[in-house]
């Protein structure tokens, strides 16, 4: 279309907007309602994109992934689809002739919260490369009422408040009330006979309707666009119609909650498995009612399952939608009369899984009465799938009842969703080549031995046009001019920023570039009263609160060098702010006292006039999808610092470099390919490896000998007991010493503390030296060149789905 065509048919969609839903004309509307109107045109065109590319997936009878996950952190999405769409230049154009500013638009959107942190946004990430790359895919997710809570800290403890994102959210939902399903919980099931053969009914049920609402994610400068499908529950059961007819509202009002309580919230636990009903009713509704639509989709175009597998992917991110595998089995042998091999068989061709956790504490165990109670039908397909799975491994190892018992899907009467998932599927991957090596040395080492063929690795990617392009348009703009554009289709490009790594003209601009992101950055914090200095290093850490990640540790680092400055005033250092950006999950009661430690420690260093203008800690509250694309293009240093053999891979640590921060951090997750991809000389490394970190602590770690041995650490923890700001971490200094079971410091902050100390010496006496900084941020840049989320996509449609771009 031309240029003036394509902005009369943004004007004309505008304007009808207005007056169809505010009766108004552009001259009268305000900032809110002009984002509303350009939000609708830009969804209407994404409409009319989706049918024709739907149309073609139909025509060529592509297979298809359906990517199925209780998160999608999908932030804010008209700036994504405009500068996908590539009518940047358009909008504004038509918005000037009314005097709007399309960036003051964007900041009418409230951020689509609804995941907790990485493995939402990774969803998110890759139904960008899918659109982009021109992928058959569709997600499923939950339509949240409430995604994750807004932070508010006092007095340095986090507060939780309802994140209402939809007034001015839900403009992007387009819904869909002729797909609607029914899904059933609890009642019981009769086996009956008859000339047909064994009949299951289920009876007595409750019914919840799920009403799909569809969010459209434009390809960048491609036919393509994803599907987000986000299910909302609707009561259809529970209504008095008889109280009703008799003219009761009031009692027939009454008890119409129990389904719609179904979306109402998104559980604020990241890497923590939460065993409440509530959570299981979730998951199950989100898994009948996609499984429900893939089929019926899948049958009113082939009019058989036969081809099922051959045509359908489908997709688990981590465990929480693991019952799509006895739900298709459900619907494969219920409705649809296949015997139980032959649904078997379907179900494990079809479905793959990718892990994105190692910690205990977060492996998924059901109660499975609680299963049983809830989803009797499909507690007895688990149930048969175990049996049957038992046997054959006791068959092929007999006597080894050790390893059956480790292998076993229910035990002790939990059901392992882990063991379900990979038992049912026919891939599992990892995120991170080390991860992927944990799973198969560890985790799902007795399931390796059986079938290594299943296992693989898939390191996760970021969507670089968000996190590069968009988030910061000069450093775009220099690329542009070095190397061109084509890496913004083609991330692999990236790379061939290497060759300007001893052009100083082009370090300097990479200097200035990130000056200007350190200032528009201090700016906006500024605008909510937190005062920055943009001539200080930015030294960041932003990822959610957990043990593992050790925050912790970042802070006892920094309380050394408090200790350092008080006691030597004059010490020589470049002025640094140490950022952290977290929410801790609302019942986790060590992080929450660990925020509160580095509040109280920046008000203590607040105080201080000759301290502050050296070393400046700020907690920068109700971290979210927007705020890091801010931050990240702002970040020098990027602290990447968990326990070894703990992160699975990490994505903020690809968002920080490709936005040319350096990396200090631990041999863990994706720092082992980022080491990889820049060199050991261009990241500071600290810290024990994996396999160390295994053998110390079977040997058994004593945290309390390097409080004995070590003068330096006991100065900084009984620091704690003192305190920060008039206020005591007691708490802190006895998790640290004494332990819960005995066991102090379970994530070895001080065995890593004296190195973690040394590295980041080490990097501030290279940042010193500014061109040689500039050189190391330059190759962190080329070096993110595999870290996109596009080769992550290509990855999992040759290997694991099977699937093929439309061209
Ligand atoms: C993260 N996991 C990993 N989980 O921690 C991170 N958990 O290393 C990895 O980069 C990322 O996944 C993507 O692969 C999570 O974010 C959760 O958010 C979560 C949510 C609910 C229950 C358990």
């Amino acid at each position: 279309m031309e240029v003036t065509e394509l902005k009369d048919e943004i004007r004309n969609g505008i304007t009808n907007k207005l007056s169809r839903h505010y009766g108004i004309s552009a001259e009268e509307a305000t900032t809110s309602q002009m984002y509303k109107a350009c939000a609708r045109t830009v969804l209407d065109i994404l409409l009319e994109k989706r049918a024709k590319f739907n149309k073609q997936i139909k025509r060529n009878h592509s297979k298809k992934v359906y990517y199925l996950c209780m998160e999608f952190l999908v932030g804010r999405s008209l700036k994504n689809n405009v500068y996908n769409l590539g009518l940047k230049d358009e909008f504004e154009d038509v918005l000037s002739e009314w005097d709007f500013k399309l960036e003051d638009l964007y900041e009418e959107e409230p951020d689509a919260g609804l995941g907790n942190g990485g493995l939402g946004r990774l969803a998110s990430c890759f139904m960008d490369s899918l659109a982009t790359m021109e992928y058959p895919a569709m997600g499923y997710s939950i339509c949240y009422e409430y995604g994750l809570f807004k932070q508010k800290i006092v007095d340095g403890w986090q507060m939780e408040l309802p994140d209402i994102w939809l007034p001015g959210g839900d403009v992007w939902l387009n819904k869909r009330n002729d797909l609607t399903f029914q899904v059933k919980f609890q009642g019981r099931i009769e086996e009956k006979w008859s000339d047909k053969g064994l009949k299951i009914e289920h009876l007595d049920y409750d019914e919840v309707e799920a009403v799909p609402f569809d969010m459209m994610i434009s390809g960048a400068d491609s036919e393509g666009v994803s599907v987000l499908r986000l299910w909302r529950a609707r009561d259809i059961k529970n209504f008095d119609m008889n109280s009703f007819a008799q003219g009761d509202y009031e009692r027939a009002m009454m008890e119409n909650t129990s389904a719609e309580l179904i979306n109402k919230v998104l559980y604020p636990s990241d890497n923590h498995f939460e065993g409440k009903t509530l959570r299981l009713r979730q998951q199950y509704f989100l898994v009948s009612a996609s499984v429900q639509n893939i089929v019926r989709e899948h049958l009113n175009q082939y009019g058989t399952l036969a081809n099922f597998s051959e045509k359908v992917a489908i997709h688990i991110n981590d465990t929480h939608p693991t019952l799509c595998i006895p739900e298709l089995m459900r619907i494969f042998m219920d409705e649809h009369n296949y015997t139980w091999d032959e649904a078997y068989k379907m179900v494990t061709e079809t479905v793959t899984y990718t892990n994105h956790t190692v910690l205990a504490e977060a492996l998924e165990k059901w109660s499975a009465g609680l299963i049983q109670q809830q989803l009797p039908r499909i507690y007895g397909i688990i149930k048969e799938l175990n049996e049957r799975f038992c046997h054959s491994l006791w068959l092929k190892y007999p006597g080894n009842w050790e390893m059956v018992e480790r292998m076993s899907i229910i035990s002790h009467n939990q059901v392992r969703m882990a063991n379900l998932a990979v038992a049912g599927s026919n891939c599992v991957n990892g995120v991170s080549k080390l991860h992927s090596e944990i799973l198969k040395d560890d985790v799902f080492a007795d399931f390796n031995r059986v079938n290594p063929e299943k296992f693989t690795n898939v390191t996760n990617g970021i969507a670089h046009r968000r996190w590069l392009c968009q988030s910061n348009p000069e450093l775009t703009e220099l690329l542009d001019e070095c190397i061109g554009d084509a890496y913004k289709k083609d991330a692999k490009r990236l790379g061939d920023f290497r060759r300007y790594h001893s052009n100083k003209a082009v370090l300097q601009q990479l200097e200035k570039i990130k000056y200007n992101n350190k200032v528009r950055f201090a700016e906006l914090m500024d605008k909510k009263g937190v005062t920055i200095d943009p001539q200080s290093m930015f030294v960041v850490q932003a990822k959610r609160l957990h043990e593992y990640k050790r925050q912790l540790l970042n802070a006892l680092r920094i309380i050394s060098l408090y200790l350092d400055l008080k006691d030597n005033p004059n010490m020589e250092i470049a002025p640094q702010t140490f950022l952290f950006a977290a929410k801790a999950a609302p019942g986790y009661y060590i992080a929450k006292e660990v925020i509160k430690l580095i509040c109280h420690l920046s008000a203590e260093i607040e105080k201080d006039p000759i301290m502050r203008e050296k070393i400046r800690v700020v907690f920068l509250e109700n971290y979210c999808v927007t705020m890091a694309e801010h931050l990240m293009p702002a970040t020098e240093l990027s602290e990447q610092i968990s326990l070894a053999g703990k992160e699975a891979s990490g994505t903020g640590n690809m968002k920080m470099m490709i936005n040319g921060a350096l990396t200090l951090g631990t041999m863990d997750g994706a720092n082992v390919e980022i080491t990889e991809a820049v060199g050991r000389d261009n990241i500071f490394i600290f810290g024990m490896h994996a396999n160390e970190v295994e053998r110390r602590w079977k040997e058994g770690y004593a945290a309390s000998s390097y409080y004995h041995n070590n003068a330096k650490i006991r100065r900084v923890v009984d620091q704690l007991r003192i305190g920060f700001n008039g206020e005591s971490f007691e708490t802190i200094y006895r998790y640290l010493i004494v332990g819960e079971y005995g066991i102090g410091d379970p994530y070895m902050c001080l065995a890593d503390f004296e190195d973690y100390l040394k590295v980041h010496q080490n990097a501030m006496e290279v940042y010193k030296d500014q061109l040689k900084w500039n050189k190391m941020s330059l190759i962190n840049i080329a070096g993110a060149e595999r870290f996109a989320a596009d080769r992550s996509i290509e990855e999992y449609a040759d290997r694991i789905w099977g699937i093929s771009p439309l061209k």
